[in-house]
């Protein structure tokens, strides 16, 4: 244990223990994510999906375990591969599907694209592709929060890749010294696009950056959905409770290569091999069965059979849906109250 760890946020002693079918919900989440992740890969290689397509794959108890601690008004906020998270918060696959097709109803109006998924309703602030660019804006979010006297707190995602980036230093600086509610929670998949953690970063464990800033640290197991759910939850406590920040270095992997279009050649078949001996969602299946939740495996194969229609409906929705109206491209850039009226042009044709 680092002593950024020995620095936790206290237990609140939050009730984690779920009703069975609480337990069912989660696991059928993680189940959507990594269906609706294979279905994207394979409507990219139809060229369906076009441009950038980073998938969450092997991450899944990552991002359901996080955000199932969460309130429906809570913010999150996180990078490009944000596929995982959208799902998880609760937003539609046909929306999301749509957005990857590029299609007027997608959740962002086919404007976006993998990279740049949002939802208003459910407190979803992006998908942002500027490594660690979103760090700034989850201290914004968790500022307005606490400014506007709300109980709500920020969980803001970023890759280890993101660590060393400037804008994340001073989003931690901010978040301790204002006393932000957020969770700042680091994605340590091992990898940054063909850069491994340990060619990029000095100072491992991530954890330990919580020291230069005086905040809990907080290490989970990324493959495991109830521990990720267990330390979320205390540093979700001590952001609402007593608004205070949290780094959290959770520990996972990506299977797959870094977006659709990277072959993976800087790593082996043996090292992706290993880590799938922990696949999230067959550890929790395990759990399930063990703790009798189902009666058999034949429950969870109709489960996935479920998702698997519900994925493909999705796919169904996101190619009959119309392309967006090209008149609408410059649309929703800028809230209605901040257009900019055009600036009247000179005649320069003297120049
Ligand atoms: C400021 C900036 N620099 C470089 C890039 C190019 N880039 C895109 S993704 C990436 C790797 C980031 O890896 P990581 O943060 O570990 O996230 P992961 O892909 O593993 O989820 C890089 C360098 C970028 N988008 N933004």
């Amino acid at each position: 244990m680092s002593s950024a760890e020995t620095k936790s946020a206290p237990q609140k002693g939050s009730s984690l223990e779920l009703p069975p079918a609480e337990k069912l919900r989660l696991y059928r989440q993680m189940l959507l994510i990594r269906r609706f992740e294979e279905k994207a890969a394979q409507a990219f290689t139809q060229s369906k999906i076009k441009g950038f397509c980073h998938l969450y794959i092997g991450e899944e108890a990552l991002g359901v375990g996080t955000i199932s601690v969460l309130q429906p008004d809570d913010a999150v906020i996180t990078a490009y591969r944000d596929h995982g998270h959208a799902l998880a918060r609760g937003m539609t696959p046909k929306e999301c599907m749509a957005e990857l097709f590029g299609k007027a109803t997608g959740c962002s109006k086919g404007k976006g694209g993998s990279m740049h998924f949002f939802s208003k309703e459910k407190h979803f602030y992006g998908g942002h592709g500027i490594v660690g660019g979103q760090t700034p804006l989850g201290a914004g979010l968790a500022f307005a929060q606490k400014y506007l006297g709300t109980q709500r707190v920020t969980l803001c995602y970023l890759g280890d890749g993101a660590v060393n980036q400037g804008p994340f230093h001073e989003s931690l600086n901010l978040a301790a010294l204002w006393k932000l509610p957020i969770i700042y929670i680091i994605e340590n998949n091992e990898w940054s696009m063909g850069t491994s953690l340990a060619r990029s970063s000095a100072g491992l464990p991530l954890v330990n950056r919580a020291h230069g800033y005086d905040m809990a640290g907080l290490v989970a197991n990324g493959m495991d959905l109830d521990d990720v759910r267990a330390k979320t939850a205390e540093a979700v406590a001590l952001a609402r409770t007593e608004s205070m920040p949290t780094l959290m270095e959770i520990r996972t992997y990506r299977y797959r290569g870094h977006s659709m279009s990277d072959p993976g050649n800087y790593r082996t078949k043996e090292e992706i091999e290993k880590h799938k001996e922990s696949d999230p969602i067959l550890l929790y299946k395990a759990r399930l069965l063990e703790q009798k939740v189902v009666k058999n495996e034949g429950d969870l194969e109709k489960l996935d059979e479920e998702v698997k229609q519900e994925v493909q409906e999705a796919y169904d929705f996101a190619e009959q849906s119309p392309e967006p109206d090209p008149s609408e491209i410059y649309d929703d850039m800028l809230s209605p109250e901040d257009q900019i009226p055009e600036i009247p042009r000179g005649n320069y044709n003297h120049f």
